[in-house]
């Protein structure tokens, strides 16, 4: 396989590359793309170097799929070109992903809906994906009516400006801002813009993706989503109220032997999943499983995950595998 990587250069690209080379997809070529800025610029991929390429020599030299992580404009431009010129495209911005016609996928979950018609499949938010994975086999058993979350995420989520803005900070250097605020010592209820609801746009994320991805437009979801001064990854309070009763020892067996999840809790001995722990691995991390009193049939969980592993790069090459694995690329 020809495999272009878009935004080679950024966070996300770089675990993309990583992730590409542990997993050890059959690449042929690896065309590493960036902005013009970055042309030229070496990528080292499996003890070899490769040139940067813009967008146009990316397209001009044909891979056979496209992997992006450039932002949402730089989506919207050039995916439809890849597209066109017969490039498969898994987009990790959020450009596509409440496209009608495009599809948004987590493999463990809906990978299957995939057709060779697809030629640019969205890759959910980073948020969205831990929650619906831990959610999805409790979800088939007992029906979710509504979900309330609230997150604690990772300043890499918003990209390589934030962790140099909190580098500086730790530092006592004044530098570039990504926040409206400090972030050091600090707890901002702000990820990504303001939409005219009141609500931020990767709050809404959490609402209409977890909608699209369970195919589900009747589960309501509420989110508060918060920057915190980690790295780790991304962490959820989730609050799930089901139609249907549950039993916790079930429920702990759902989650247990579903791909991708793993269970961390046992109050005992203090163990719930943390970020520090999370930090470099594929799966998603779920402790502190408890019967929610004050309600039926509602539950309490805490999720955590590498937002750039499973929340972007993982989830994007494993859309690639299932591709692969069915001739579609
Ligand atoms: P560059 O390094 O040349 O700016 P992050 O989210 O970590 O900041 O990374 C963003 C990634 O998207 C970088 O690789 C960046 O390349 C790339 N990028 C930004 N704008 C464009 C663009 N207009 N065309 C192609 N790549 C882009
Ligand atoms: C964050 N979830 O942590 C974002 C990063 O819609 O793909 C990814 C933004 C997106 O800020």
């Amino acid at each position: 396989m020809k495999v272009a990587v878009v935004g080679a250069t950024g966070l996300v690209g770089e675990v993309m590359l990583k992730v590409l080379a542990e997993r050890n997809f059959p690449i042929s070529e690896l065309i590493p793309v960036a902005s013009e800025r970055s042309i030229g610029k070496l990528i080292s991929f499996k003890d070899k170097d490769y040139e940067v390429v813009g967008m146009q020599t990316a397209i001009d030299m044909k891979p056979n799929v496209a992997l992006f992580s450039a932002g949402g404009d730089t989506s919207l431009e050039w995916a439809p070109k890849f597209a066109e010129a017969g490039i498969t495209v898994i987009d990790n911005s959020s450009a596509w992903r409440m496209d009608q016609s495009k599809r948004l996928v987590v493999p463990e979950i809906n990978a299957d809906q995939l057709t060779s018609e697809d030629k640019i499949i969205a890759n959910p938010n980073c948020s969205t994906i831990q929650m619906v994975l831990a959610l999805a086999p409790l979800h088939k058993k007992y029906k979710i009516k509504r979900i309330v979350v609230s997150t604690y995420q990772s300043i890499t989520g918003t990209g390589i400006k934030a962790v140099k803005q909190l580098e500086n900070e730790m530092a006592g250097i004044k530098g570039e801002m990504a926040y409206p605020y400090p972030i050091h010592q600090n707890a901002i209820p702000h990820c990504d813009v303001f939409e005219d609801n009141g609500y931020t746009k990767e709050e809404m994320k959490l609402v209409r993706e977890t909608q699209k991805i369970l195919d589900d437009r009747t589960i309501a979801v509420t989110a508060t989503a918060v920057r915190i001064p980690t790295a780790g990854g991304h962490s959820e309070a989730i609050n799930v109220e089901f139609e249907n009763d549950f039993d916790l020892v079930e429920v702990r067996h759902l989650l247990n032997n579903s791909p991708g999840i793993v269970v961390q809790d046992n109050i005992d001995v203090n163990t719930y999943p943390m970020p520090i722990y999370a930090n470099g691995k594929d799966d998603v991390f779920v402790g502190r499983i408890r019967r929610d009193g004050s309600q039926p049939n509602t539950l309490n969980l805490w999720v955590v995950s590498d937002n750039l592993r499973k929340g972007a790069a993982t989830n994007t090459i494993q859309i690639a595998e299932h591709l692969l694995k069915r001739n579609l690329l």
